[in-house]
């Protein structure tokens, strides 16, 4: 039989889960669990780069597990785990580390806008953040990594990190591929729309676990534009266009169906229907995820299990890693 490819991915705890990290990254993580082996990661190291209160980071990572699993993954076909749990990661991004240009770090778009938004509080390890990505991915030998939009660059240093070391030492690292979806990679602000969705930006976002209500409200406050037509137009429509993205994706419809469907109507009549559309789809994620959350039991059983099946993976490659640079074997 032929091995399937590996895929790994990540989301940090730190904030609740948004709209964004669902159509960008777990929709399309549920969508491929059954054709690949999937490897689906709660990155709580990645998460203190920027300051979290403890409490509400072991909080949101349990309930980041329980969100994974009522989004469909199923913790029988893929392995999810907590990012702590396994030390390989820490472990082979030190090394990683050392063969990453100081350079290359400054360059990344995402420490450029977390710098400024942090900018009391700049440090090394917000610097490094990739090198840390680069090893959660490469200490699996993953083929594929599903992320939304901002995450590519990322990959394509580790591509270009994992490349250097194989020229070093060949055939020690897959070279993975971003996978990015086709609808949804790229969900805006719904306050500003020329921002992405983020999780660390209450106002603009809509929460997996929001209510009805509060998701309806926040449709209907949505910023849009001064004409009246529902048509996509990213640079002149950025909000509009957001909507229809968000709509489009709700309801499997496509962009040409979903503007046919609300010609000649108004803004007043589109936005409480992509609203509508968003809370049908929350729904049952909200209800299933509430219900897990009440059994820790159950929930721990897989984080263990699953630290258990990735450490054994990722020692592997680590033991590799460490024979080909030198290190005296243990
Ligand atoms: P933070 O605000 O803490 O930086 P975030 O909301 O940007 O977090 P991440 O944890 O960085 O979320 O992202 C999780 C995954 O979801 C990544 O694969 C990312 O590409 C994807 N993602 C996040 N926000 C969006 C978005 N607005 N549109 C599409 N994909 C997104
Ligand atoms: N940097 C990513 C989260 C992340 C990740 C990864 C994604 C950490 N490690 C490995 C894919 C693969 C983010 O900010 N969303």
């Amino acid at each position: 039989m032929e091995q399937k490819k590996r895929i790994f991915s990540g989301i940090q705890p730190s904030g609740d889960l948004t709209l964004g990290s669902y159509m960008g990254a777990i929709k399309n993580w549920v969508a491929l669990q059954d054709e690949y082996d999937c490897l689906y990661c709660i990155v709580d190291m990645h998460a203190i780069t920027v300051r979290q209160v403890p409490a509400d980071l072991r909080r949101r990572s349990l309930e980041q597990l329980a969100q994974y699993v009522a989004c469909g993954l199923d913790p029988q076909k893929n392995i999810m785990f907590i990012q702590s749990h396994v030390p390989a990661h820490a472990e082979l991004s030190w090394v990683l580390g050392c063969y990453t240009q100081f350079g290359e770090l400054s360059r990344m778009t995402q420490f450029k806008m977390k710098s400024q938004q942090h900018a009391d509080n700049i440090t090394a390890g917000l610097f490094t953040y990739p090198v840390l990505m680069a090893a959660d991915i490469l200490v699996y030998q993953a083929d594929l990594v599903p992320v939304g939009e901002d995450q590519k660059q990322h990959v394509e240093l580790c591509r270009d990190i994992a490349s250097r070391f194989n020229n070093s030492f060949p055939d020690t690292f897959t070279l993975p591929e971003p996978f990015i979806p086709k609808m949804g990679a790229r969900i805006m602000s719904l306050g500003a729309p020329e921002n992405k969705m983020s999780k660390s930006d209450p106002d603009g976002c809509v929460y997996i676990m929001d209510k009805p209500e509060d998701i309806m409200r926040k449709f209907k406050r949505a910023v849009t534009d001064c004409e009246t037509a529902v048509r996509y137009d990213r640079e002149n429509k950025p909000g509009v266009s957001n909507l229809l993205t968000i709509y489009c994706a709700a309801t499997g419809k496509t962009m040409q169906q979903a503007e046919q469907e609300f010609a000649g109507q108004g803004y007043g009549v589109f936005k409480p229907a992509v609203g509508e559309a968003v809370v049908e789809l929350m729904r049952p994620i909200r209800e299933e995820t509430t219900k897990l959350l009440s059994d820790r039991a159950y929930l721990e059983s897989i984080y263990k299990e699953g630290a258990e099946k990735a450490s054994y993976l990722a020692n592997k490659t680590l033991r590799k890693v460490y024979k080909k640079v030198g290190f005296v074997p243990r």
